[in-house]
């Protein structure tokens, strides 16, 4: 039988295991990448598994997301950390203003037919050009740079039909946007979603790029187009031709589900407060009064995003509203340079748009919160709820042509209105110049690695006991995200240092969660479906395993975290009646007694002293995974198998 793309990249890169859906298969990874508040804890974690180089065929570690920190030492310290420890180990360091991690990737290292693991949840963002590019924890991503595989639950295979052509006005944004309503933010868990169809050819890398980043947002494992001649011809523009391999889905390839897409019927859409599925067609809110744009992000931050925006001031000679405060964060340096070169850029300053840093900037709440209960209309991928440091700040998800429409109106508004559409053609040749990449040491004797007083050791703990007792410390809701875990923003800065993040843990819901679970000596978390959705932060499990936590109850789990969870000896369990979650309340007691034993069954329980009754529940661990917790996590695992 005929393979997809997706099978057939898992397929070449397999270790061991059974290719079958629901499998856990182990493959090979070619690349990975890593950005600065992922990579200390990542490549700490690398370092004390002993290896002397890394062992891919290339490595990027890239700072982007903390790059201006305001009044401190903490980033600039946890840069040369990161750059010193690049160039000892083999590893290329991409240097701050270089642009964000995906999108400089894509320009200039990623490789049709590659794996590739990201410490970032946007990874799937290489996709875009054919990779199998999956977003992990910062220690599966070491295990990768040491050689070792990465494990996944073989997934299932969706085909994203693609049918007719995108209208003027519309782009890819509101492709991937009509996705997520159509699929919702877990509506990917355990897939690889899968373009085809006659709409992929009328699609460049940029935008195919903007619509993989996003799967994230659904949930799924990775997201991936074909490599064919629009490919080719964009690896050539960027002087890599060399790199391109075709890589199509066979004829009569097999998919686990296949949902049509027909692009000529779409129109510009927009996701509300606060989730990424809370699309609706732009028409439905036209009118409401914005207070802020922010284009950007690695979602929409490319030369044809910018040069769209740039052009519509330009061409119909409209300025930024009044009421509005609009930034323009470039995805990378080569599209800054690009722009400054073209005019784009004098265009956007013209209009009265502001200029940041080619970084993640507003997308993880650095700078350009909204004002209070303001509204704020941005090109990126996440809109949860006080992620932009405003707590009840509006965000709205949109396309670069949403986006400027409600830049020169100050109101929501269908961008059908601005008239003719200024097409943006894509460069035949890009603007090539790779010197704030430094390449890694010749001799690695001659590097010592630079460590400021921010970066801690990476806390340690010990095997699974027996038994587990402790309190519901906390009960949430659906779809807790890892922003609500471990928030960013100003706590940012506290990356390398677990001991003082940690006491970021749940604050947006609980300021004194730390308290509460230290006082208590640890104890037990409950949620609803999603748990843990969004980021790839390993910080959301490790600072709650610092904290004492050792299990979370929940209803449904993110890929990533739950994989987190493990890394780090934290039990994720679900409910094998969902009903019981209406049973507990925050402060009841739990036990769970011959934990080892049960470990090796399918099922666990837990028992709420306070309420005198059992609850049975679900871990669905692979053989792997339970020797990984019994351990107590897999630095442990790893460290004792040698
Ligand atoms: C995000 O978009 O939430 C981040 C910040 O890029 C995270 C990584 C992190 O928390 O450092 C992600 O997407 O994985
Ligand atoms: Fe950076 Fe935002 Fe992309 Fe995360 S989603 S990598 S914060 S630009």
């Amino acid at each position: 039988m005929g393979k997809s793309v997706a099978q057939k990249l898992i397929d070449s890169h397999l270790v061991s295991g059974e290719p079958v859906q629901g499998k856990e298969v182990n493959i090979r990874i070619d690349q990975t990448i890593t950005q600065d508040a992922t990579g200390t804890m990542a490549y700490l974690q690398f370092e004390a598994m002993g290896v002397p180089r890394v062992k891919t065929e290339l490595s990027v570690s890239y700072v982007d997301h903390n790059t201006l920190q305001y009044g401190g030492f903490e980033n600039a310290d946890d840069h040369r950390f990161l750059q010193t420890l690049a160039s000892k180990y083999g590893i290329y360091f991409s240097k701050p203003g270089n642009g964000i991690c995906h999108q400089v990737h894509l320009e200039r290292f990623g490789k049709p037919g590659k794996t590739m693991l990201g410490s970032d949840s946007h990874t799937p963002t290489g996709g875009g050009i054919g990779m199998l590019a999956i977003g992990a924890g910062g220690l599966d991503v070491a295990v990768a740079l040491g050689g070792g595989p990465f494990n996944l639950v073989y997934p299932k295979v969706v085909k994203v039909d693609l049918k007719g052509k995108l209208k003027p006005w519309v782009s890819a944004k509101d492709i991937i946007l009509e996705l997520l309503r159509k699929m919702t933010v877990k509506g990917g868990v355990g897939k690889v979603i899968e373009y085809g169809g006659e709409g992929v050819a009328s699609l460049s890398v940029p935008e195919r790029a903007t619509i993989t980043n996003m799967g994230a947002e659904l949930g799924a494992t990775s997201s991936v187009f074909p490599s064919d001649e629009v490919t080719k011809e964009f690896l050539a523009a960027q002087g890599r031709e060399a790199d391109w391999i075709e890589l199509k889905a066979d004829e009569d390839a097999r998919y686990d589900e296949t949902i049509e897409i027909n692009l000529s019927k779409l129109e510009p859409m927009i996701a509300k407060p606060h989730m990424p599925d809370q699309v609706c067609k732009v028409s439905e809110i036209e009118g409401m009064k914005v207070d802020q744009v922010c284009v950007g992000s690695c979602t929409n931050s490319s030369y044809r995003d910018l040069m769209l925006v740039s052009e519509v001031f330009h061409k119909g000679d409209f300025k930024v509203h009044p009421d509005v405060s609009m930034t323009i964060s470039p995805g990378s340096k080569q599209v800054l340079d690009m722009m400054a070169l073209n005019k784009g850029l004098s265009h956007l300053i013209e209009a009265g748009a502001r200029i940041l840093e080619a970084t993640c900037g507003p997308c993880i709440g650095n700078g350009q919160s909204p004002p209070s209960g303001g509204v704020s209309l941005r090109t990126f991928n996440r809109n949860f709820e006080g992620r932009s440091g405003t707590k009840d700040g509006k965000v709205f998800l949109c396309s670069p042509e949403v986006a400027v429409a409600a830049a020169i109106y100050g109101v929501i508004t269908d961008p059908r209105k601005l008239g003719k559409f200024p097409k943006v053609k894509a460069p035949a040749k890009f603007l090539i110049d790779d010197s704030m990449v430094v390449a890694p040491a010749k001799d690695p004797s001659k590097v010592s690695i630079s460590r400021g007083p921010n970066i801690k050791e990476l806390p340690k703990q010990g095997s699974l006991p027996e038994t587990l007792k402790g309190k519901v410390l906390i009960k949430l809701g659906d779809n807790i995200t890892t922003d609500h875990i471990t928030p960013a923003g100003t706590w940012l800065k506290y990356r390398s240092n677990v001991p003082k993040y940690s006491e970021s843990v749940f604050s947006q819901i609980d300021a004194r969660f730390h308290e509460k679970a230290k006082a208590a000596g640890g104890g037990f978390v409950v949620g609803g479906e999603n748990y843990g959705q969004g980021s790839s932060r390993e910080h959301a499990a490790l600072c709650p395993m610092y904290l004492g936590i050792k299990a979370i109850i929940a209803k449904s789990f993110a890929r990533i975290h739950k994989d987190n969870l493990v890394n780090f000896g934290i039990l994720p369990l679900t409910f094998e009646n969902a009903a019981d979650y209406d049973s507990i309340d925050d402060g009841d007691e739990f036990e769970m007694p011959n934990l080892r034993q049960a470990l090796t069954g399918e099922s666990v329980t837990v028992r709420n002293v306070t309420k005198g009754r059992e609850i049975r529940l679900k871990h669905g661990y692979s053989p792997r995974q339970v020797e990984t917790i019994l351990a107590g996590g897999t630095l442990n695992y790893t460290t004792a198998a040698r």
